[in-house]
């Protein structure tokens, strides 16, 4: 399909982002993985969530034509920012409920909080993603924690343009 990310180990060669993470939790002994089947169900779900119904329109809608694309000088289309926002808050609602249930919280990152964390970081530079996502109490709280994951804190700010950046 032309996408990223793609992993290769030797010989082999792996795409498809659930199916990475996954690998690479079970080759570290599953350490991000719960072991309570409702969590790991929750994690499955918002890893599915993310997949299904938030990536394309918190990142390829809101945050390439909102923030990426004009801080690379290029300009965004504003129908798709209104589109991808519009369709975004149901999806906030959703991840707002499991956030508030608190299973797929917990002290320990899962491989839900790696799906989640960086389509949050990249809606959030987006003014109006920032408000939504800090209208929802529980996932702001959710958001919050990923920001100072270390992991994620780490690769982050090189990753995801600011908006007015050049
Ligand atoms: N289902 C794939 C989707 C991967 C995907 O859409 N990757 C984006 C970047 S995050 C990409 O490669 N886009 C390039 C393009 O659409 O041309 C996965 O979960 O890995």
């Amino acid at each position: 399909m032309g996408r990223v990310p793609v992993l290769r180990c030797g010989e082999r060669v792996l795409y498809e982002t659930g199916a990475i993470t996954r690998h690479l939790d079970r080759r570290a002994g599953g350490t991000m993985t719960p072991a309570d089947p409702w969590a790991a169900a929750r994690m499955d779900q918002v890893i599915g969530i993310v997949d299904a119904y938030a990536y394309w329109p918190m990142v390829r809608q809101v945050y390439a034509h909102a923030v990426f694309r004009p801080a690379h000088g290029e300009a965004g289309d504003p129908e798709a920012v209104a589109a991808g926002l519009a369709a975004a808050g149901p999806v906030l609602d959703m991840l707002e409920e499991i956030a508030a249930e608190g299973a797929a919280l917990g002290a320990e990152r899962t491989l839900a909080c790696a799906h989640l964390a960086p389509v949050l970081a990249a809606f959030g530079t987006a003014p109006t993603g920032g408000a939504m996502i800090a209208a929802r109490p529980a996932l702001a709280r959710w958001a919050g924690g990923l920001r100072g994951w270390p992991a994620f804190a780490a690769t982050v700010d090189a990753a995801l343009p600011r908006r007015g950046s050049t």
